[in-house]
């Protein structure tokens, strides 16, 4: 796999000798032997592995027994179990009976903030059950399916080692480059310090020059510029395979994030990041299984980073070119704008056209277009964190207020937030192939690709509460009212009427109606010491709209429907049980007496 053997062989003892100092803050158990005290807390400045999750996730089901269940969806590509953490009152209604919004973190290997996202969603549900009304209101309702861990092998890997997968794929093999190998060129650890970062190599034609502003910096070397000290800069690591390219082909790159269906195209093309087909890996295909199995979710989000302007939150629907009806689009926008209002980027919103960012078409094989377009539900995917404008606690760095956020600035957050961590300064190295370069510069895993550890709790509070709203619009069906009156003899009717209380409507998505992915709301009776003289014992109600448009538009449709049966009492005590059921907007049930 390594042609240079011996010297890879050589920077891992470094590496190993010296220990991996870097990473150590921001994976180590900080000495503590439980990771969750007795009262629920969890330390947030460091980022945990599929195993301290698992032991999390346990010991929070173990504490809240009616609330929560850990269960297993799938295998890894490596074999290792996929964890699922369902949370909601059980005793009040079975999950599937709820409306569901499910969440993934970590589809992408080194994305590790939305894997610390859903963990602090779980937290936050269960230890605040009972105490805070929103969600305590929440956990009764609906039922969350959170899946911190989407991958675990790359996961797990990359924080134990310093460097990526490529695309943040699986552990997979993929030849990358095409050149008839896979994996065959990863980067190194040449200075042992537990990262990849980056080699400086002087070169009179090199594109590089030391910032003016910032002696850390490389900036872009001018056209017209001669005569000054210029470099060239490669990623930290040897020419494996001597093809004179430096790691081309590092371990992975099956990107599961492109491995679901739609849109795909040519393997070495288009999908060139997620061969060999579509749902090819097995946790792409444990998704499609758990999501086919589980139709009251309504709402599916993954977490991703990291963003950048114009890429802070996607959808899986589009903007007027693949038939995604206006209403749809309408509400998708809604729902982002609540977004921007709860992240402070508002601003940031008015500079984006469109906002949000529609997958359609260069989301190939995406899942938010496979929840939208195959499942009929609304599918979101954001950008955690980022290193540009668009991340709002970079906003006071901004030192030349041009709105941009140069490596400078960058620097500077690094400074005042965290004392200067996870920048390496630059030092000399005698390569084995490039002879004098110089090894430095930002960590890329805990500045520009997640929040450097002690600031992760920031940007976790931060992203949380749009998160709860989502699941504060959930379709809620209800029966609202049941009359009965007494004809003659021993004749009744019986009118029931079922509202939906939710914001959004029982078809969720006007495409599920379009493309008859949407279950109609139906009512059931079942009868005891009567019989039913007219109506059926199920009658198919419909969609039902939800609150979304009321207030907004004249002549609103109402959230209401309803169905009526004329009943035979034929003994006593003569009773009705009235069931209504929808897919993806719960159910519900009552006991009426014929008297
Ligand atoms: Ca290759
Ligand atoms: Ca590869
Ligand atoms: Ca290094
Ligand atoms: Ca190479
Ligand atoms: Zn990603």
């Amino acid at each position: 796999m390594f042609a240079n053997r011996k010297i890879f062989i050589l920077s891992l003892c470094i590496a190993l000798l010296l220990g991996a100092t870097l990473l150590a803050d921001a994976v180590a158990d900080s000495g503590k032997k439980e990771l969750i005290s007795p009262k629920g807390n969890i330390d947030w400045a460091r980022y945990y592995n599929s195993e301290e999750m698992l032991k999390i996730m346990k010991e929070l089901e173990r504490r809240y027994p009616k609330l929560a269940r850990v269960y297993v969806i799938g295998k890894s590509y490596l074999g290792k179990d996929l964890h699922l953490m369902e949370i909601t009152n059980r005793e009040i209604k079975p999950a599937l009976s709820k409306p569901a919004l499910y969440i993934d973190g970590n589809m992408h290997t080194g994305e590790q903030t939305g894997a610390m996202l859903t963990l602090y969603m779980i937290r936050h549900l269960l230890t605040n059950y009972g105490k805070d009304e929103q969600a305590t209101r929440l956990v009764d309702n609906c039922t969350f399916y959170l899946r911190p861990k989407y991958e675990v092998d790359a996961a797990d890997w990359w924080l134990a080692n310093p460097g990526d997968t490529d695309y943040g794929g699986s552990v997979h093999p993929r030849d990358n480059d095409l050149d008839g190998e896979a994996d065959e060129d990863p980067a190194d650890d040449l200075n042992g310090d537990g990262q990849i970062t980056r080699m400086r190599i002087k070169d009179p034609n090199g594109e590089w020059k030391i910032s003016e502003k910032d002696s850390r910096v490389l900036v872009r070397r001018e056209e017209h510029e001669l005569g000054g000290t210029y470099y060239r800069i490669l990623s930290e690591g040897i020419d494996n395979d001597g093809d004179g390219r430096f790691n081309e082909d590092g371990i992975g790159g099956i990107n599961l994030g492109n491995n679901f269906t739609w849109g795909w195209g040519n393997r070495n093309a288009e999908q060139i990041q997620s061969s060999p087909y579509a749902l090819s890996e097995p946790e792409t295909q444990a998704t499609v299984k758990f999501w086919m199995a589980h139709p009251n979710i309504y709402q599916a989000i993954d977490l991703h980073t990291s963003g950048y302007m114009k890429a802070v939150l996607y959808f899986g629907g589009d903007h007027g070119k693949e038939g995604t009806p206006a209403s749809d689009l309408a509400l998708y926008k809604h729902l982002a704008a609540a977004y921007a209002k709860f992240t402070h980027r508002e601003e940031i919103m008015m500079r984006m056209e469109p906002f949000p960012t529609s997958i359609w078409k260069h989301g190939r094989g995406d899942p938010e277009p496979f929840n939208y377009y195959y499942m009929g539900i609304l599918g979101w995917c954001e950008e955690l964190w980022g290193s540009d404008y668009s991340n709002p606690f970079l906003w006071k760095y901004d030192k030349d207020g041009d709105k941009k956020i140069s490596q400078e600035e960058l620097l500077g957050f690094l400074d005042a937030e965290v004392g200067g961590r996870w920048f390496v300064a630059w030092k000399p190295f005698n390569h084995p192939q490039l002879g004098p370069v110089e090894i430095g510069g930002l960590v890329r895993k805990f500045t520009t690709q997640n929040p450097p550890p002690k600031f992760l709790e920031k940007e976790l509070k931060l992203k949380l509460p749009w998160y709860l709203y989502l699941a504060e619009v959930a379709p809620q069906v209800t029966i609202k009212e049941t009359k009965v009156t007494h004809l003659d003899g021993n004749a009744f009717s019986l009118k029931v009427t079922v509202e939906n209380q939710g914001f959004l409507p029982t078809n969720v998505t006007e495409w599920a109606i379009k493309m008859g992915l949407a279950k109609p709301v139906a009512v059931k009776i079942s009868l005891k010491n009567a019989l039913i003289l007219e109506g059926k014992e199920k009658i198919r109600l419909g969609h039902i709209p939800g609150n979304q448009l009321r207030g907004r538009r004249e002549g609103f449709p109402d959230n209401k429907l309803s169905a009526s049966w004329i009943l035979k009492k034929t003994g006593k005590n003569a009773e009705v049980v009235v069931e209504v059921i929808s897919e993806k907007a719960g159910t519900d049930h009552k006991k009426v007496l014929l008297k």
